[in-house]
């Protein structure tokens, strides 16, 4: 194993050098991921920086939340991006411009008081408030956050769970590869392959300013990955009315949906919640049957793990067959069925993810597979969202001697990185963007 606490480091330093990280990256509003790479909000990083800045500043990881909270869409979608307009164009791609969110996205229902993208990412984000409120819940209750925060959740919530169930079974459907965060997973190769890639000439990936091409998805994904996106925004980002060729029910999607709308539930009793199927009760039968869909639709008994599923692939879709680290992210839902979480524990420790054997931190994806690069983003690399939520499913089933050697390769592995982005799980090297927020953030959270 390569990730040794760096020597000298101390709880105290690394958790001032992290919070060092999370103010640089503040922006008054909200926190960037990257100062370089990513200088806009993103949706689900935010969640999981609120996450760790409830450690430093209730008020501002409740603020993260607001903000983006308020670039909301009418049809209830949180969008994936919230742009800074006073960030250049030419700082990201695609933006605002590409997007158009305000005057494509107008009868789908998204603001006019801000630019945003028009896919989504997944819904940690009622998990996020509420434990950030339960940080500080005097000062949560005088601001009346959860009480605001509450009904725009549920409104996300019911987007995924009624727009979004293109299988049909009762599972949210991704359209695009960058909504399960997992960019150029292996599992998107096939359901990819079938879609026509823009033309290179017609967009410049600024990515390549910041990072290096060999860590980075390639031009043919980024092409694909631009299709996906201008056809969706020509459709007026209507789900009734867009084609969708790219379909896939995500196991960490759906499982981080699961565990936001086990939240939504105990935030249901805090602000008195009274319905219809948006009372504590509500929230619990929802997450029971989500919970009974994924493991109908998504498990698979001969992996040893959840797999994703392409909805478009034959008659009635198809079972992908790769091993992404999104099939071991249902470790974080309340109440799996006992053979499952056994099962799930020994794919984590087995030849496949190596976890406590040949690496110290979760990989990307599968170690054995044909795709496996240790470098190239989603495609190996050890991320830290991921390692914080499977530690926090190995604590919550307990198997807490497990967790505690995994928070201890987490934190290690920040430190010695410099909060890198993601990490090469073999050596342990630092790779992509460094001073990473979520990195930061799920750091801190760890040591508190
Ligand atoms: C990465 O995704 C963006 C597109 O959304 C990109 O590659 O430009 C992913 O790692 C995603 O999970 C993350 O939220 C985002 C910002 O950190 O970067």
């Amino acid at each position: 194993p390569a990730q040794r606490p760096p020597v000298g480091v101390t709880a105290a330093e690394l958790r001032q050098a992290a919070r060092q990280v999370l103010l640089r990256n503040w922006t008054g509003a909200s926190t960037v991921p990257s100062r370089s790479l990513y200088p806009h909000q993103w949706s689900w990083d935010s969640a999981f920086v609120a996450i760790g800045l409830r450690h430093l500043s209730a008020p501002r990881a409740q603020r993260e939340l607001e903000t983006l909270m308020s670039a909301q869409w009418g049809d209830g979608r949180v969008p994936h991006i919230v742009f800074n307009p006073s960030v250049p164009l030419g700082a990201y791609f695609p933006s605002p411009d590409f997007w158009r969110s305000s005057t494509a996205g107008a009868g789908a229902g998204a603001p006019g008081h801000v630019e945003t993208s028009g896919i989504v990412q997944p819904p940690v984000h009622a998990l996020a408030a509420w434990l950030v409120h339960r940080a500080d819940p005097a000062t949560s209750r005088r601001r009346g956050f959860l009480r605001r925060l509450y009904p725009r959740l549920v409104a996300w919530h019911r987007y995924l769970t009624v727009h979004r169930d293109l299988g049909g079974h009762g599972l949210v459907s991704a359209v695009h590869p960058w909504e399960p965060g997992m960019d150029n997973s292996p599992a998107w190769d096939a359901p990819l392959s079938r879609i026509e890639p823009a033309d290179p000439c017609s967009f410049r990936r600024c990515d390549l300013d910041h990072g290096s091409a060999s860590d980075r998805p390639t031009d043919l994904d980024y092409g694909r990955y631009v299709r996906l996106a201008a056809d969706y925004r020509d459709h007026g980002y209507r789900d009734g009315d867009a084609p969708h060729p790219f379909a896939v029910e995500d196991p960490g999607v759906n499982a981080l949906l699961i565990a936001s709308e086990h939240a939504l539930a105990q935030i249901a009793v805090e602000v008195g919640a009274q319905g219809p199927g948006d009372d504590p009760g509500g929230h619990r039968g929802r997450a029971a049957r989500l919970t009974d869909a994924l493991v109908d639709r998504l498990w698979d008994e001969e992996s040893g793990m959840f797999l994703c599923r392409d909805v478009r692939a034959g008659h009635r879709g198809e079972p992908i067959r790769e091993r992404s680290a999104a099939g071991l992210v249902p470790l974080v839902v309340p109440g799996l069925p006992h053979g499952i979480v056994r099962t799930l524990l020994r794919t984590v420790g087995g030849e496949h993810f190596g976890l406590g054997d040949t690496v110290r931190l979760v990989p990307s994806y599968d170690l054995k597979g044909h795709a496996f690069d240790s470098c190239r983003y989603w495609r190996g690399p050890a991320w830290f969202n991921v390692n914080w939520l499977v530690e926090r499913g190995l604590r919550q089933y307990g198997h807490t001697t497990r967790a505690d050697s995994l928070r201890a390769a987490v934190l290690a592995s920040a430190a010695a990185s410099g909060f890198a982005e993601y990490v090469d799980p073999h050596t342990g090297a630092g790779r992509g963007a460094r001073e990473f927020s979520w990195t930061a953030a799920l750091a801190l959270d760890l040591l508190s």
